[in-house]
């Protein structure tokens, strides 16, 4: 496999084990590493430097190193690392248990920044210097530019910026990839940048390989493994009826005149009420349907399979082992009809706003007022990080935020008076969906978003009282715009069961 995958002879010389290559990365190192959720991230060396850390922690020596990523990865890699307490600081979007397990502990620093600035943040310097590279490739081509893998992210940022180059090449991913990424190298630094010539999803305007200097490149580890197997659950009643709510909005929209057809391209976050909102597209009556989103999963692949879906932009393939399985077996049918960018790109504001997208994002809890809490738990714990959802929801043309209206087996509402944790403001939310109903907040004051927030999205068990705060508040607070009752807000809903 080696001549085909590697075809530049002068870098086969640096070909060696993951274990040598670990050996090369310097106590306190800051490492950028390929991945986007669960896709394209190195298989080898992040395991291999976590048995290194854990050897010299074992002797009593400190060594710990800062990660960058594109978004999640694996156990593989943040898994492997948190577990031997190996990393000092991680961005941006993580959603390992390890992770969240030492972050919360305070063991772990995390830094929890929008996609989307990720890559101009290192390049303005903001963030400190970037010393070493770890990215999954597919191929090394003759010139030495590379095939990325299953996602870009912010890979070509890493090869950009770091001193040291580590590359783990895949032979788990077709060759034929090559041709379906764009990397675009048009993003100069203020004050000389320029508008992105993007006007359709589909449109190509950069480069289908990442360069990188071959002279900074001193490893290359040969693999052969997939992407983790992501699963899904199937869609159940609750995320079915989410996703039933988005659709008859949508269509309200299209009789209002307010949204053209075929629909504008849908944005679509991760997990199993995002998928089920793609699954219900696929039983309704759209055609024509495109995505401009970051993360393209099983949902929208099978959009893309039946024909009711013409085209998806992203910056990774997040498939399950069935989704892998298809995208592979019809590579040629999926290729014409997918583009993977880096998520500078998939997530930039300018084309976010400019193609007018449908953004649909996952929640923690929304307040009546609606602001909404991604992140944390009971304000002080993070969950996974706000990801590319800020990206989106703020330059949105419309913007759902979705979520089950109770958590915990219905301990806890997931509608509350004041959110302990602020990720999208209400100026930022446009529309809140549960499995209860959909909550249109656009031209709304805050006095009449919080009556319909709480008539039309909360349980049934939760709204009386939260129509008691509410009424309390409005008589109660001196400042009757944001009517609230701040030292109760907070505590409200802990521990109040259904029932109760
Ligand atoms: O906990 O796993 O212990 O059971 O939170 O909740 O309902 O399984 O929801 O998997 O869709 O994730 C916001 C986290 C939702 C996700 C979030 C508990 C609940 C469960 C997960 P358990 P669910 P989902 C594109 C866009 C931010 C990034 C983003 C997310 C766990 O959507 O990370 O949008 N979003 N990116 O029990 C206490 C509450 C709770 C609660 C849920 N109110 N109180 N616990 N839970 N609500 C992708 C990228 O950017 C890469």
């Amino acid at each position: 496999m080696t001549a085909t995958r590697i075809q530049s002879e002068a870098l086969r010389s640096r070909i060696m084990t993951a274990d040598q290559a670990a050996a090369l990365i310097p106590n306190h190192a800051t490492i950028g590493m390929s991945g986007f959720t669960g896709a394209g991230y190195p298989k080898l060396v992040p395991a291999a430097l976590a048995r290194r850390i854990e050897a010299l922690h074992a002797q009593g020596e400190d060594f710990k190193v800062s990660v960058w990523t594109g978004a999640s990865t694996a156990p593989e890699l943040d898994g492997a690392l948190a577990k031997v307490d190996g990393i000092e600081m991680r961005l941006p979007y993580q959603s390992d248990p390890v992770c969240r397990e030492r972050i919360n502990a305070g063991r772990m620093e995390y830094i929890d920044i929008h996609l989307s600035h990720v890559a101009q943040y290192v390049w303005f310097g903001f963030l400190g210097k970037l010393n070493v590279a770890v990215v999954e490739v597919a191929a090394i081509k003759a010139d030495g530019s590379l095939v990325a893998s299953s996602s870009v992210g912010n890979n070509k940022t890493w090869l950009d910026q770091a001193d040291m180059v580590i590359l783990e090449v895949n032979s788990a991913f077709d060759l034929r990839l090559e041709g379906m990424h764009d990397v675009y190298y048009g993003t100069h630094l203020p004050p000389h940048r320029l508008p992105i010539p993007l006007i359709t999803v589909s449109d190509r305007i950069g480069e289908t390989t990442l360069r990188c200097d071959p002279r900074k490149i001193v490893a290359i580890i040969e693999t052969n493994q997939p992407d983790r197997n992501i699963h899904f659950a199937p869609p159940d009643e609750v995320s079915q009826a989410i996703a039933g709510h988005i659709i008859e909005f949508l269509e309200h929209e299209i009789a209002k005149g307010r949204m053209p057809e075929p629909l504008l391209p849908f944005q679509s976050g991760v997990g199993n009420v995002a998928n089920a909102v793609m699954a219900g597209l696929q039983k309704g009556r759209f055609e024509g349907l495109t995505a401009f989103t970051e993360v393209l999963q099983d949902g929208m692949l099978d959009l893309l399979r039946t024909g009711k879906m013409v085209h998806a932009s992203a910056t990774a393939l997040s498939l399950s082992k069935a989704g892998q399985a298809e995208f592979l077996d019809n590579l040629e049918y999926y290729r014409s009809r997918i583009v993977l960018r880096p998520q500078e790109i998939s997530n930039h504001p300018e084309l976010v706003r400019r193609l007018g997208i449908i953004a649909m994002n996952g929640m923690i809890e929304a307040d009546i007022y609606g602001n909404v809490n991604s992140t944390h738990i009971a304000g002080t714990s993070i969950m996974n990080g706000i990801g590319g959802s800020g990206d989106f929801a703020r330059n949105a043309f419309l913007s759902f935020f979705m979520t089950p209206s109770v958590a915990k087996g219905g301990a806890i509402s997931c509608i509350v008076p004041m959110v302990n944790h602020v990720d999208h403001t209400e100026h930022d939310v446009q529309v809140i969906v549960t499995e209860q109903g959909i909550a249109d907040l656009r031209g709304l004051s805050p006095k009449h978003r919080a009556r319909l927030v709480i008539d039309n999205c909360a349980h049934p068990g939760f709204r009386p009282a939260l129509h008691e705060y509410y009424e309390r508040a409005l008589r109660e607070s001196p400042g009757k715009h944001t009517p609230h009752l701040i030292a109760e807000a907070l505590t409200f809903m802990r521990g109040r069961g259904i029932a109760g």
